[in-house]
């Protein structure tokens, strides 16, 4: 193969790009904080430190600084009498947060000389920082990226979520099966966190409801929870980089916005009597049912009890959020009365909407808010962004369930609700003349309410969020026109002018600058450090796309990431790969939506396409594969199992050796992300048509010059519109013609009988060609498959491998394929977060940035 760059090219340094020559005296002065970190309260020596030591000493000492700013900031906030925005969310997938805060305050270079001279190496030393996995995937990491823009930007924000004391489960894979082991984030303590024990409020559930009549015949409700718990504020500062254009390092990181998670904490800590009687472990009971709340991310809901503790988990950190924000403004501004000129909050997802009936509970019935006015301030305070349009997905609770946890609520929702269905009413009559009846009426009134009636009763958390909001955004242009025509069409009638758009986007300071320095010098070198603080500026390496030189530089980086990689997968799994072939990977959440398996069908394919042609030439591919599955999501473990069983084969076939490789990177993270995405050729953004809502490692893996080979989905077509349809590889059905074909014949009878490259490798899958030992394991998969092929893998089949030999030739003419590498670079800058942030600031929530210049 005819590459312009060779294996044996020594790795690029990984120095940062963003700093001038070290100096000397800052350095000093880091190496003597760091020492005094380590000295007085880590209680070691040097000499007796260890890494993860040494660790938490830089992680103290860089913490110093950050809190000047943060002080600073919340100065600042309060003086100016600014707006605040209040993001809530259930998940935040924040990874490691050292380079986050060294990159973005400008001080990683005097802070890896002031660690050398101690004989300590930055980069080695980091991966003994936990990767904070307080989140899912994308959803979760979208907030930790907004955190990091708003700060950036200098939009006074609160992050509010849940610490869990176990963030997203580790995987291990044992014979391709997956098993999930508890990860441990906190059992070395978080060196970033301030727990803050005066900050707690209570929250509470179940009991009863009382009525009281005023002397002026008004009614006033009051909750008498029958359980208490406490939530536990425990604060993290986000240090934000610089949008300054020409900021000096002194003028980096200037804002720091507030991560506020809560802890649970039981109202009886133990039973002392039943301790001194000898039973130790009851003396516990309540601490351990109320304490569960804030122990895991995402427990498993299968179960009543499972669903409960969820359901749970929203409550406590909606309520306490609530109730913090509130004392924060009446101490401000006096009232909760202008609480909506002052607060902006933000719903990402329906995990929080049991909010908008807590906001209401809180204003009426502690604030003696009028009722009316109540829910004027809520709906002008609160804004919803919805991720998903697949159906499981979208939250509904058991209304018994509601009524028994949350009585005071459920009123709530009853009375808002039959307020909206009477509005819809008079809609419905205004557009007919009469008063509506009859079946169509009905079924727009069915659809419209807050509760569900079709499957048992249950509470629609979407329509509430939705109902609750002035604004409900979607995070693709896709995705958000489909949300219009399907989930919300018939609220989006009653409402209209609600449902808006804004693209999702990624933090560039963490995506290129931190995890591919050298590309990043490379770019600054080529047309100058404007584009740190202005990705827009990016644009102008498209005039140096077609530039031989530039290219084999671009080439050049982009392999000293490979070979890192290379030896990463080695270490880990055991298989030895080229770092010179194709790298081409998929590395998200395992859902069949996502069709992993239309990827690994197409790994078969190509296996026997090589061996029934093995003197042609092939371009050497690796398939890279990593993502977790939802615990309990059996055929998305199958898909693993599946992945792992066809690598065993084509890995250890010699006829296809140095051809095809594949490989599955277990436990992926934020941290693997950071190694995987600068050395990825290839990203596989392959969903069916409709059913991603956007997607961001597409962002993330285009900025970093990789190819895409995508369906119309997301995203993916916004990418195609900034980089360009000649530097993208699109294939497969759209959104309306899968609408169409579900409609039609969900079978795949007829795609396998035109594809013979399907139909064979069907039937070697089927057939225990990879599962030699237990030849019926995949059976009952392509079965189904071929009943029912939901997510159109066998439908789209034929146009994916298709597409597939048109990347293999466009990388066997590596001009035209760096061309198009450094097109999609030049292209995506856009999809920086910063630009995200600044449409919901300027759109949504009429927030503006409290520092001065531009921003
Ligand atoms: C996910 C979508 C992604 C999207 C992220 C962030 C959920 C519920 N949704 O496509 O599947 O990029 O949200 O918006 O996790």
């Amino acid at each position: 193969m005819d590459l312009p760059v060779s294996a044996d090219l020594p790795a690029p340094d990984l120095a940062p790009a963003d700093l001038a020559p070290v100096d000397q005296s800052a350095s000093d002065a880091w190496r003597a904080r760091i020492a005094a970190k380590l000295t007085y309260q880590v209680g070691k020596t040097p000499a007796s430190a260890s890494e993860r030591d040494w660790f938490v000493a830089t992680a103290l000492a860089v913490r110093d600084t950050v809190l000047d700013r943060w002080f600073d900031s919340t100065r600042r906030t309060y003086e100016s009498g600014a707006k605040r925005v209040y993001y809530l969310s259930l998940e935040f997938l924040i990874g490691r947060l050292l380079f986050d805060a060294m990159g973005n305050l400008g001080l990683i270079d005097p802070i890896r000389a002031a660690l050398a001279a101690d004989g300590v190496d930055l980069d080695r030393m980091k991966e003994q920082e936990p990767d904070a996995a307080l989140g899912n995937g994308g959803l979760g990491r979208l907030a930790a990226c907004f955190m990091e823009s708003m700060a950036t930007l200098g939009i006074p924000a609160y992050g509010y979520g849940i610490r869990y004391e176990h963030g997203l489960f580790r995987q291990i894979v044992v014979d391709g099966v997956q098993q999930e082991l508890p990860e441990d984030w906190l059992s070395f303590g978080n060196p970033w966190e301030f727990e803050r024990a005066e900050v707690a409020y209570p929250v509470g559930f179940g009991g009863t409801v009382t009525v009281q009549q005023g002397p002026d015949g008004a009614l006033t409700y009051a909750w008498n929870p029958s359980e208490t718990l406490s939530a536990v504020a425990y604060d993290m500062p986000v240090v934000g980089g610089s949008a300054v254009a020409g900021a000096k390092p002194q003028e980096e990181g200037q804002h720091a916005n507030t991560l506020r998670l809560w802890s649970a904490r039981a109202a009886t800590p133990m039973y002392l009597d039943d301790f001194n009687r000898g039973d130790h472990v009851g003396a516990m009971r309540d601490r351990v049912r109320t304490e569960a709340v804030s122990r895991v991310l995402y427990p498993g809901d299968e179960s009543d009890a499972g669903q409960e503790l969820r359901l749970r988990q929203e409550f406590f950190f909606a309520s306490a959020s609530l109730q913090d924000l509130l004392r924060r403004h009446v101490e401000q501004f006096g009232s909760v009365l202008t609480l909506a000129d002052k607060a902006a909050i933000q719903l990402n997802d329906t995990h929080p909407a049991i909010g908008v009936a807590e906001l209401m509970r809180l204003l009426v019935d502690v604030h003696g808010v009028e009722w009316a006015e109540a829910w004027r301030i809520t709906i002008a305070t609160f804004s919803y962004t919805n991720h998903t349009l697949l159906p499981e997905a979208l939250e509904t609770w058991a209304v018994p369930l509601m009524e028994r946890l949350l009585p005071r609520h459920m009123q709530i929702i009853y009375l808002l609700n039959g307020r909206h269905l009477e509005g819809v009413r008079a809609s419905l009559n205004g557009a007919s003349g009469a008063a509506a009846t009859g079946p169509a009426a009905d079924a727009t009134l069915r659809a419209a309410s807050v509760i569900d009636e079709r499957h048992g009763r249950r509470v629609r958390m979407g329509h509430l969020a939705f109902m609750g909001s002035h604004s409900i955004n979607g995070v693709s242009a896709l995705h958000t026109s489909l949300m219009q025509q399907t989930v919300f069409a018939d609220l989006n009638a009653i409402y209209p002018g609600r449902i808006n758009n804004k693209t999702n986007g990624i933090t560039f300071r963490r995506w290129l600058h931190r995890a591919n320095p050298g590309l990043t010098r490379l770019i600054t070198d080529t047309v100058g450090s404007r584009v740190l603080h202005d990705a827009g500026a990016l644009v102008d390496l498209r005039a140096h796309a077609a530039d031989p030189g530039f290219q084999a530089a671009f080439a050049r980086e982009r392999l000293g990431r490979k070979q890192a990689l290379a030896r990463i997968i080695a270490d880990r799994v055991g298989i030895h790969v080229d770092p010179t072939a194709m790298f081409d990977v998929q590395i998200k959440r395992i859902h069949l939506y996502k069709r992993q398996l239309l990827n690994v069908m197409q790994a078969v394919a190509l296996y026997d396409a090589i061996r029934a042609e093995p003197t042609r030439e092939w371009v050497p591919r690796v398939k890279i594969f990593a993502g977790k599955a939802a615990p309990g999501y059996r055929l998305a473990k199958q898909v693993i199992r599946l992945t792992h069983d066809v690598a065993q084969v084509i890995n250890n076939d010699p006829s296809v050796a140095g051809r095809l490789k594949i490989v599955f990177l277990p436990n992926y993270n934020v941290s693997l992300a950071e190694q995987i995405i600068p050395a990825a050729d290839l990203s596989e953004q392959i969903s069916t048509a409709g059913m991603e809502a956007s997607g961001t490692g597409n962002m993330k893996l285009a900025l970093n010059g990789a190819l895409t080979i995508g369906t119309l989905d997301g995203a993916n077509i916004e990418i195609r519109d900034h980089v360009g349809p000649a530097n993208i590889f699109i294939f497969g059905m759209t959104a309306d013609q899968v609408a169409a074909r579900a409609r039609r014949d969900l079978t795949a009878y007829s795609d396998v009988a035109a594809c013979p490259a399907l139909a064979q490798a069907l039937q070697a899958i089927r057939s225990g060609v990879f599962s030699s030992t237990e030849p019926d394991r995949y059976e009952a998969l392509v079965a189904d498959l071929l009943e029912r092929d939901t997510f159109m893998v066998a439908a789209d089949f034929a146009s994916y491998v298709e597409q597939q030999e048109v990347v293999a030739r466009t990388w066997r003419d590596p001009p035209a394929w760096w061309h198009a590498a450094v097109m999609n670079t030049a292209g995506v800058g856009w999809f920086s977060s910063d630009r995200t942030i600044a449409e919901y600031a300027g759109e949504i929530w009429h927030a503006r940035s409290v520092l001065a210049g531009p921003a």
